[in-house]
């Protein structure tokens, strides 16, 4: 009877396990407790071979996860230390400009490096104001009063425009004739013109002396001796002219406006041999180009051009 009850067990074991057939009808003898402790062998093998697979996969995951959040967090760390240094560079710029401290001339500024500035020239009614202290010319300390480079500035402007100035001193901007006037008035003050053409050939001109009147006098150029320079003595021709926009005429044109026709704003005569406030482009049938005839004998429009005024030093 006990035989009996152990093969009942064990076909109810193997029915359990799924064995297949044959393996009952082979010539071995397996006991039911080592058939299923085999079996129990093989299920935990299996068990253990996909939690493995499992947990690799899992690890795999885990590391992708982490190494992406690891980049963002680079990424973001990065932008903001990006974000910080501008905001220094801000702020330095803003305490340089607003620490109460004003410079008489770009002159006095205590930095080698070129940058805006607040200046206020010497003199009644001069209310301080920003300006671009180039550094890097002949010894540095000039006030730019005029500089374009790109374009990106409309130089075809009104008096009043003209008068008070427009752009930005950091970029391409006009100064405002008030403001050269009030420069020009508090010391002896000469005049760098540094010019580029498309092929990328650099000019200078330097004059000893330069002024500009008050609006009442129609903001009258005074030049002084050209002292030295390759690229002509081309602004002798404006010498002791008044300023003339689309909207008034001050020029010595009697048939109509230079400024009008050439879409500037310039100390024209009949009309002019240097235009650095013409359209920027660098041909113009009608020359109304940003120009300088003494650069290369014609009025073919240039890529850069700036005029800076500095004090010159007291003997
Ligand atoms: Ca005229």
């Amino acid at each position: 009877m006990g035989s009996l009850k152990s093969i009942k067990f064990f076909y109810i074991i193997v029915a359990m396990l799924g064995l297949p057939s044959t393996e009952i009808s082979a010539n071995v003898y397996y006991s039911p407790t080592q058939m299923f402790s085999t079996k129990m062998d093989q299920l935990e093998e299996k068990i253990i071979t996909r939690f493995e697979q499992h947990m690799e996969l899992f690890e795999q995951r885990l590391e992708q996860k982490l190494a992406q959040q690891f980049t963002a967090m680079r990424k973001s760390t990065q932008t903001k230390w990006l974000q910080l240094d501008d905001k220094f560079v801000e702020m330095k710029k803003t305490i340089a400009q607003n620490s109460g401290a004003y410079f008489s001339s770009c002159r006095l500024v205590p930095s080698e490096f070129s940058n805006v500035f607040m200046i206020r020239p010497a003199g009644l009614n001069t209310q301080p104001f920003l300006a671009y202290c180039e550094q890097d010319f002949l010894g540095g300390g000039w006030i730019v009063i005029h500089k374009r480079f790109d374009g990106s500035v409309n130089f075809t402007r009104t008096w009043v425009e003209y008068k008070d100035g427009f752009g930005d001193p950091d970029g391409e901007h006009w100064i405002g004739l008030d403001k050269i006037h009030k420069i020009t008035r508090s010391g002896d003050y000469e005049l760098l013109v540094v010019l580029k053409d498309f092929d990328g050939n650099g000019k200078i001109v330097l004059y000893e002396d330069f002024k500009v009147d008050n609006e009442r006098a129609k903001f009258k150029l005074r030049l002084g001796q050209f002292v030295h320079g390759n690229a002509g003595n081309s602004l002798d021709f404006s010498n002791g002219v008044k300023f003339s926009t689309y909207d008034q005429d001050n020029d010595q044109h009697q048939e109509g406006s230079c400024a009008e026709f050439y879409e500037s704003g310039w100390w024209f005569t009949d009309c002019m041999n240097a235009n650095l406030n013409g359209l920027y482009q660098q041909y113009d049938q009608a020359n109304k180009t940003m120009n300088w005839f003494g650069f290369r004998n014609d009025l073919q429009g240039l890529k850069e051009a700036s005029m800076m005024v500095r004090e010159k030093a007291k003997i």
